[in-house]
């Protein structure tokens, strides 16, 4: 495997590739064009400053995360095909300077959703959390809490554009009838084509899964669990149409079992996230450490099954807690330093102990 650290980018992150630097392990940043909107082209010049920036340390740029998919193409509009240009053009740009995996989303209108961002633990840090009741039918009432919490503090998150998120009541027009079927089919017409792209430039698309797995607000979500992903990868049977799988989004489902998923289909598997989910009873779900025990998605079982399969791609620790004064302000939500540097400690822990095991058999 291949370790990776998620960056926001120069002035748009408070941890500096310096510290970054000082995790053990990291190979690559995992980086993308934060102020680009949905279906915008990416620019060579745009692409030369981040490798700039990331070779003065070393680091590779392998891992793009994410390009954003235009609306217009998830709905299906007449539209899209001018977007699915730029799409291919943002593809062959990202190629020549050795961009080898895009990880992208097909969720309509919203990215990940939560409830809270930084909800208290019970040990003085705090998590992003889901209350299940919370996130039932009123979106505004959800978009205006992530949207004055961004704006309090100046900060934009990916998937959560003010500018598109102004109009949402027309967003959700446009996305009506939109069904599972209908986004199933619109996501076939984007991967077929662009496939012929990605295998000119060898590039591999890899969707994330979608956070939480099923549907919210009425609107259908189809990267959910073991049959969808079964769907998925037969429905554009090609080795350019991979998986980001990400064990915090389908942990959030407890009948998930990532361990099996990634033994089904590692060689499809071009980057994992690896994050740990806590339940409580009543359907809420905490964000919690890498630590297998401290959460319900078998973090242990995920890395053998990875081992195991000789997997040789991208990984990263998705989320962390804010740790040691880390808080609104001062870290994004799910990204501050100390967690996730704790997590690469405890995945490389696990993954050096497993090579040693397979050394002395
Ligand atoms: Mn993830």
């Amino acid at each position: 495997m291949q370790m990776t650290f998620r960056w926001y980018g120069e002035g748009n992150d408070n941890i500096s590739l310096d510290y970054i630097k000082q995790i053990p392990g990291v190979q690559g940043i995992v980086w993308a064009l934060h102020d680009k909107m949905p279906g915008e082209v990416w620019e060579k010049d745009e692409i030369a400053k981040v490798k700039a920036q990331l070779d003065k340390y070393g680091f590779n740029m392998d891992v793009v995360e994410s390009v954003n998919v235009h609306d217009d193409i998830k709905i299906g509009l007449p539209t899209r095909d001018m977007y699915i240009e730029n799409y291919k053009q943002t593809i062959r740009n990202l190629s020549e300077f050795g961009v080898k995996v895009i990880c992208y989303n097909f969720m309509p209108i919203f990215d990940w959703t939560r409830s809270n961002l930084f909800h208290e633990v019970g040990d003085g840090s705090t998590a992003l959390f889901y209350e299940k009741n919370m996130i039932q039918d009123d979106y505004n009432a959800m978009a205006k809490y992530i949207l004055d919490f961004t704006e309090k503090y100046n900060m934009s998150f990916p998937g959560w554009e003010p500018e598109r998120m102004a109009k949402l009541d027309e967003l959700f027009k446009k996305y009506e009838g939109i069904d599972h079927e209908k986004l199933w089919e619109n996501l076939k017409y984007f991967l077929e084509a662009i496939m012929p792209v990605c295998q000119e430039t060898d590039i591999k698309m890899a969707i994330h899964m979608d956070d939480p797995p099923w549907d919210i607000f009425g609107l259908p979500r189809l990267l959910v669990d073991e049959p969808s992903i079964d769907r998925f990868l037969k429905m554009v049977d090609n080795p350019y149409n991979c998986l980001t799988l990400c064990s915090g989004s389908l942990g959030a489902n407890l009948e998930n079992n990532v361990a099996d998923i990634v033994s089904k289909h590692h060689d499809r598997i071009a980057f994992a996230h690896i994050r740990n989910v806590k339940h409580f009873e009543n359907g809420d779900f905490s964000e919690a450490s890498h630590r297998d025990c401290d959460g319900d998605t078998g973090i242990l079982d995920i890395l053998k099954a990875y081992h195991d399969a000789g997997w040789n791609g991208y990984i990263r620790p998705d989320h962390g807690r804010h740790l040691w004064g880390e808080g609104p302000g001062t870290v994004r939500p799910g990204y501050g330093l100390y967690d996730r540097a704790l997590g690469i400690m405890y995945m490389l822990g696990v993954w050096d102990m497993l090579d040693k095991l397979e050394e002395n058999k």
